[in-house]
């Protein structure tokens, strides 16, 4: 199909390797759908218009495979990208999977868990800055616990510091050119999940002893299933000048993790996600952290993973008509939404002046904002009736 919404290499979409290898396994049922070999992924997913690939490392190589597997198959993925100019913008470790993280990698009160996560980064953060990652993600999903009498939180804060201390001084010493992405989740798999939402997490990273190369990875579903506005949380990210890399996805509301297709679920929240995105300053890879459904084969697997990019395309359009929309422009400014750019204080102006002003609360109490017709515009840009 050849319309305004065919994804090209230029609008910077990527997919991790799980995404459209998820084999369809879930707590009530195994696998519907076979492996994926890795360099087919690459090859289908740069004819689908995407320019980026990212992977854990168990993704790509086995957990425990023999060194000479492993570099057959490092081997094997480089020429896949090499052949279709797909890049690798991202990478991560895979600290959940096995049972030896049964209760966390970086904070597992098993010291030597701990050590053995640390090399596993280590030996991956390698492989990412060899295939010319800038962004290393780590998502703690077994970082917590089903019971606060099992866990020190604190103690286990002080070894999650520790951990990025660690990786950081190690990044800065082989010079490489990344930057760590912290993912929050407020659970699933654990009970409770430590940094469980953007706000969490931005505020242990201002702790960090590199602070400057720590910053956020927020995925749509996890802020949705902490009941928090996806839109609030990444515009802070970007405020905080933490948004590094984003996971995009859909999601209805607080229940199970369901990694919706993007576009699927909370539109509303899409749209003015999108509209945040391609107007707010953020310019890195637009990655689709997603599940095709298990009740699809692999044709719709690969029809889920184009519906993301397409999705993302038609609502970059919708939030671009919204924009230009000359009664939109007069609604924005009836409710005055530019005047909070204003600062509260004049430059040089004193307390006193401030004090000494004349103000009709009557009249301000008065005042209408206009806030439902400005939202009611959004809504008719994104139904399409405009
Ligand atoms: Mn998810």
């Amino acid at each position: 199909m050849t319309d305004d919404y065919t994804p090209r290499p230029e609008h910077k979409f990527s997919f991790g390797l799980w995404t459209v290898g998820w084999q369809g396994v879930d707590p009530f049922g195994v696998a519907t759908r076979d492996p994926l070999d890795p360099v087919e992924t690459v090859h289908k997913l740069a004819e689908l218009g995407a320019y980026g690939v990212t992977f854990h490392d168990d993704d790509l190589i086995p957990f425990g495979a023999a060194e000479d597997d492993r570099e057959r198959r490092i081997a094997a993925f480089r020429k896949a990208l090499d052949e279709t100019g797909l890049v690798v913008p991202m990478a991560t470790t895979n600290l959940f999977a096995h049972p030896v993280f049964k209760d966390g990698g970086l904070t597992a009160n098993d010291r030597d868990v701990r050590r053995f996560a640390l090399r596993k980064i280590l030996r991956n953060l390698d492989l990412a800055a060899e295939l010319g990652a800038h962004t290393y993600v780590l998502w703690g999903g077994r970082e917590g616990s089903e019971s606060p009498a099992a866990k020190d939180v604190r103690a286990a804060l002080d070894r999650y510091a520790e951990g990025l201390n660690v990786l950081c001084a190690y990044v800065k010493e082989r010079g490489y050119n990344i930057r760590f992405a912290l993912e929050p989740k407020p659970n699933e798999p654990r009970g409770d999940i430590l940094l469980p939402t953007i706000g969490h997490a931005l505020a242990f990273i201002s702790e960090l002893e590199h602070s400057e190369m720590v910053g956020l990875n927020p995925e749509v579903g996890h802020e949705q299933m902490a009941g928090m506005s996806v839109v609030h949380g990444y515009a802070q990210a970007l405020w905080h000048g933490k948004l590094f890399h984003i996971d995009l996805n859909g999601q209805t509301g607080p229940r199970y993790d369901q990694d919706f297709r993007f576009g699927n679920g909370d539109v509303k929240s899409a749209f003015f996600l999108v509209d945040l995105l391609e107007h707010g300053g953020y310019d890195g890879p637009r990655h689709f952290d997603f599940k095709p459904a298990r009740t699809e084969d692999y044709s719709g697997v690969w029809a889920s993973a184009a519906g993301c990019m397409r999705n993302y395309l038609i609502l970059a359009e919708r939030a671009r008509a919204f924009r230009a929309d000359p009664e939109v422009q007069e609604a924005l400014a009836a409710s005055r939404v530019d005047e909070l750019s204003v600062p509260t204080l004049a430059d040089g102006e004193s307390l006193d002046d401030l004090r000494a002003e004349e103000f009709d609360v009557a009249e301000a109490a008065a005042r209408g904002m206009h806030f439902e017709r400005l939202d009611q515009l959004a809504l008719e840009h994104l139904f399409g009736a405009r």
